[in-house]
């Protein structure tokens, strides 16, 4: 069969639908040969000294407050270094770095601003588990064209493009132009992106659950319900068993439940309470968000729909409850009642 790459599937959008701007095309083709650099330097692992915490004597710590892998410093460096030339950006914001990213002076800018988290999972790294690449596209405000940090501080709704990857054992470029969901999978050979999944749709049931169950005592009751009613199975309220996966890798989660259905959760817990949730709203829950609404899943931080949440600073964190539709429906509803 003769499938249709990541350029040709672009074309397309922009030709046949005009979904898609020459900027915005060029823009994700960018991301998409910065992710082919990433899978590579993911691939080699310990054959290129890539394994274990940046920085001199591994203490290299970022501005979230965790110790850095040297792959996620590359992964960060090989994003920005792909973005800052092509002229389609206004300024980026990585989970890496505290504030926004300026596009240097050289170079032409764009109308268009990236968020990404260059290697979500990372603490998967060393012990060979899949992990992933997360990014966002935001439109930079009319007339602005020194982007500062308020500028980035749009809701999940008015993105304009989401998308992730996940190096797995075969590398998957996820992405979504509001037009649903499609997969693209790496030839190694041709190096390009092969279209292999087309407008993904979501199970709205489901019998499977992801979480780390290992918090439930810091959970806010609601939680702790919703739960216990799926450990229960066919003998409980919920009248059917459930299954449990958790690969504490937020792109191979939701690649599963894009594949097969289910739900994912990280709820809010009060084992620190200056943190609302684990997840950051701006480059994780937010472009995943949209995919799964995109997917025909909903996406909620148990009190509001995540995509209509107002951002108040760029690396916030969010309580993130999304998949499955009628299963969302029933954990939202315990934090609502
Ligand atoms: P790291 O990037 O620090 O590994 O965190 C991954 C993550 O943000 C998300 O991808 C996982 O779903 C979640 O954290 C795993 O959290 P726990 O380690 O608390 O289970």
């Amino acid at each position: 069969m003769n499938r249709a790459t990541l350029t040709r599937f672009l074309i397309d959008e922009q030709y046949d639908h005009h979904a898609v701007p020459a900027d915005l095309r060029l823009l994700i083709e960018v991301v998409s040969r910065a992710i082919k650099a990433i899978s590579i330097n993911v691939g080699k692992g310990a054959l290129a000294g890539l394994l274990g915490d940046a920085g001199p004597g591994g203490a290299s710590i970022n501005v979230q407050g965790e110790a850095q892998k040297k792959l996620d410093v590359i992964a960060n460096e090989i994003l920005l270094e792909a973005n800052e030339w092509g002229g389609h950006l206004a300024a980026m914001a990585s989970e890496e770095m505290e504030g926004p990213h300026a596009i240097p002076h050289r170079y032409p800018k764009g109308e268009y601003l990236l968020l990404f988290d260059p290697l979500d999972g990372s603490s998967n790294i060393d012990v060979n588990a899949s992990v992933g690449t997360i990014f966002s596209v935001l439109r930079c405000p009319d007339g602005v064209t020194d982007p500062s940090e308020k500028d980035f501080l749009q809701p999940g709704r008015d993105q304009v493009c989401a998308g992730f990857a996940v190096y797995g054992p075969s590398t998957v470029l996820v992405l979504t132009l509001g037009r649903g969901v499609h997969a693209f999978t790496l030839d190694r050979e041709l190096g390009s992106f092969v279209l292999t999944r087309e407008n993904i749709r979501i199970p709205v049931d489901t019998q499977e659950f992801a979480i780390n169950l290992s918090n439930r005592r810091f959970w806010e009751a609601p939680m702790q319900r919703y739960i216990d009613e799926l450990l229960a199975g066919k003998a409980g309220p919920r009248g059917k068993d459930f299954n449990m996966r958790w690969i504490a890798s937020m792109v191979a989660d939701v690649f599963r439940i894009l594949t097969r259905g289910g739900i994912f959760l990280y709820p809010r817990d009060n084992k620190d309470p200056s943190k609302p949730g684990r997840l950051r709203l701006m480059y994780e829950a937010n472009p995943m968000a949209w995919i799964i609404e995109q997917a025909g899943g909903a996406a909620t931080t148990g009190r509001e729909r995540l995509l209509d949440v107002i951002p108040t600073s760029l690396h916030q964190r969010v309580p993130v409850m999304l998949g499955s539709k009628n299963e969302v429906a029933v954990v939202s509803g315990y934090h609502q009642s």
